[in-house]
């Protein structure tokens, strides 16, 4: 396939209603970043875009829950997010919001086109209602228990269990999201695409990469788990989806359209082309065109994104691009799955998440932190199956690889050439024999080991290329234990005895590979990369140098000068301790909703056996303490009729002259029981919660006394 001449390369939208959580990072973010980085680097022509979306149910939802309108949600996560991004070195070129006019105005015309070409189906049809919220229910709106795997909590939409999509009908007791109620069927007329019209190009499209005949990607590119899901899609049958809810948070039907009164575009229609309002905002700002970024078949168009959303991006976006009619399609859409915390799946709801900004915030008086977990998160990144972080891997994954292979081996080439040369690149005899870093005894020269630094460097590229950025960073790291055996094998602390010109060669080859090092981990940790360039002196780039690093090493050319002046060593990682390990692995428990273990019922009981108990309201009058006894109070309660003696064991939670006029619920036929020689005339009803904490059960304050409970 030709080389593209451009690239427009989008991470899924974050909706505006809560914060980045590492398994969002993991999935659409970093992944994307690391590429567009690298094309930056080869100085490609590439656009990044992202942003905000702001409609949909999530959005409403949540604005419901705070008490507050949806448009306070999505200013404040906006907000946010975009700072988040910012600070984890994410790089987008625009972040953008679904809400700002030239979106609602870039949509709106879509769906006029779309509209005109005639692909909708304007359909009647029968909706689940809520009638005390006066609102449809579609998608997230409603929940109920899955059809396919019994999961409880179900969304219209889909089934986050099983992954299974799901239109609200087919829910198994529906209940409303807005009220709690049962919904009621009621009719409503939307527009409906019907994605089986689409089939006869889709599925070519996307198993063969055809398109009207000519090559548009290759699918052996895509994979194998984002392929599996559009075939099971396009086996079990595509059928025609609304693209109108009936909301008042949204991108309005454009008025002009019959029956468009109160109807909204579905946010799945809505959001995706956020990227390309993004994009016009984008070029708008830079005084640039957006069209060929989105029209011309020389770009490609890459989608980043978590696998929950590959129906989206694989099948129905195609198809509204492709319906338009000016649009190319997207070139692959290399979908992550998802990433567990501690062996569990991330979850919002409970709070078991290590949320983006609150690392920021923590880590912020040590600013590698951010690459420590970028480098993590890329090792344990969920490229191809489902994948797991645990504090104990990333204090590892710091302690071996980022200190002891990479920062250990920079150091030693830092302080040596700085001992040795007044840190001056030494001038070299390139003809001199030198140890072989892969192995150990065998004899190597300076051109050998540069051809060695070059295979690595080609090899980082051709995995980013493939969307492989686990095996891009193994690579990195193998260049650095490269760096690692050579100085072993060469041992240039005590070859400097015998053979200065010798060791000379060794420390002259192993600032090329620092070099290097510094230049390649530019799309990984820009940080890094910055520090080493910065630790040898050397000039840094916006974009990266990886196209001269390339250029040079095809040409054998030096990759640092000889004579070049380095500056003094400084540390790039520390160890981490299990100590701090253990923190955070606390610091996750502690902020977790506890999961509540509730007291197992008692044995049933029968209506008459409760009829026999004789429960009346009543106020305690006189409490005080009982002597020799901690957890005893002595009570009178008034019951209306008469007064009573109690001796209740709420010392521990109530002082007496608290509960002076407290009204209660007494048990009044329980027999008389001497307690520390006190006769107690019934008992109060108390509750206790999980903590053994007590609180009285009591009919308001006005209710009167000798009343019956039944
Ligand atoms: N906001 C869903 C999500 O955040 C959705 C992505 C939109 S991409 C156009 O998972
Ligand atoms: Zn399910």
């Amino acid at each position: 396939m030709k080389k593209p001449k451009r690239y427009l390369v989008t991470s899924a939208l974050p909706y505006a209603n809560g914060p980045l959580h590492i398994g969002h990072l993991a999935g659409a973010y970093l992944p994307a970043d690391i590429y567009v980085r690298y094309l930056r680097a080869m100085g490609e022509d590439v656009v990044f875009i992202c942003g905000s979306d702001e409609h949909g149910a999530a959005i409403t939802i949540r604005a419901k829950q705070d008490g507050v309108a949806p448009q306070d949600i999505v200013d404040r996560y906006n907000a946010l997010i975009k700072d988040t991004f910012e600070k984890v070195g994410v790089s987008f070129d625009i972040y953008h919001r679904t809400s700002s006019k030239l979106h609602h105005e870039t949509a709106q015309d879509f769906f006029r086109v779309l509209n005109k070409n005639g692909e909708f189906i304007k359909q009647v049809s029968e909706q689940y209602y809520d009638e005390s919220a006066q609102q449809f229910l579609a998608d997230r709106y409603i929940t109920g228990t899955c059809p396919k795997c019994n999961h409880e909590e179900a969304y219209g939409d889909q089934c986050e269990n099983c992954g299974s999509t799901l239109s609200p009908t087919e829910l198994i007791q529906p209940k409303s999201k807005m009220s709690g109620e049962t919904p009621v069927l009621k009719e409503t007329t939307h527009w409906y695409l019907p994605l089986d019209k689409y089939e006869e190009w889709l599925r070519p499209w996307i198993e063969q990469g055809i398109l009207k005949g000519e090559t548009h990607h290759n699918p052996n590119e895509w994979k194998p788990h984002v392929l599996g899901q559009c075939k099971s899609w396009l086996d079990g049958g595509l059928q025609a989806r609304a693209m109108t809810r009936d909301l008042t948070w949204g991108v309005d039907v454009p008025q002009e359209i019959e029956g468009a009164e109160g109807k909204k575009l579905y946010v799945w229609l809505d959001a995706p082309i956020g990227y390309i309002s993004a994009t016009k905002q984008w070029a708008a700002d830079h005084g640039k065109d957006w069209k060929p970024y989105w029209q011309d078949k020389d770009t490609k168009l890459l989608h980043f994104i978590g696998k929950d959303n590959i129906v989206f991006h694989c099948v129905i976006f195609p198809v509204i691009l492709n319906a338009h009619g000016d649009y190319i399609l997207p070139d692959n859409v290399p979908a992550n799955q998802f990433l567990n915390l501690e062996g569990r799946k991330i979850s919002t709801s409970k709070n078991w998440a290590i949320w983006v900004h609150e690392f920021v915030e923590d880590f912020k008086e040590q600013p590698e932190f951010i690459d420590i977990l970028r480098y993590y998160m890329i090792k344990v990144m969920p490229e191809t199956r489902d994948s797991e972080f645990t504090w104990k891997g990333f204090q590892e994954a710091n302690n071996t690889e980022l200190v002891n292979n990479l920062a250990n081996f920079i150091n030693r080439v830092v302080v040596l050439t700085n001992k040795y040369y007044d840190g001056k690149i030494p001038t070299i005899d390139k003809s001199l024999e030198i140890n072989c870093s892969s192995e150990e005894g065998k004899k190597s020269s300076f051109n050998a080991e540069f051809n060695a630094i070059k295979i690595h460097v080609e090899r980082v590229g051709a995995y980013i290329e493939k969307y492989d950025f686990r095996n891009a960073l193994k690579e990195v790291m193998a260049l650095s234990e490269l760096g690692n055996k050579l100085l072993q094998f060469n041992a240039p602390w005590s070859l400097i005895k015998t053979d200065e010109e010798a060791t000379k060669v060794v420390m002259n080859i192993a600032a090329q590979v620092v070099t290097t090092l510094g230049v390649i981990l530019f799309p990984f940790l820009p940080d890094t990369s910055k520090r080493i360039c910065n630790l040898l002196n050397l000039p840094t780039s916006k974009n990266g140098n990886l196209k001269l690093l390339l250029e040079k090493l095809e040409n054998n050319q030096s990759i640092i000068e000889n004579n070049h002046q380095i500056n003094k060593p400084t540390h790039l990682f520390t160890k981490l301790s299990d100590q701090w390990v253990e923190e955070q692995i606390q610091k996750l428990e502690d902020s977790q909703e506890k999961e509540i273990s509730y007291v197992g019922l008692k044995k049933e009981t029968t209506f008459d056996d409760f009829q026999e108990m004789d429960l009346r309201t009543g106020t305690i009058v006189t409490a005080e303490k009982m002597k020799k006894a901690k957890k005893l109070l002595q009570l009178t309660v008034d019951v209306g009729f008469e007064q009573r003696t109690v001796v209740s064991g709420i010392a521990e939670f109530f002082k007496p002259e608290e509960i002076i006029g407290q009204k209660v619920l007494l048990l009044a036929n329980l027999a008389p029981r001497k307690i520390r020689g006190v006769e107690s005339q019934g008992m109060i009803l108390m509750a206790e919660n999980e903590k053994g904490e007590l609180a009285f059960v009591s009919p308001p304050n006005d209710f009167g006394n000798g009343f019956v409970v039944r």
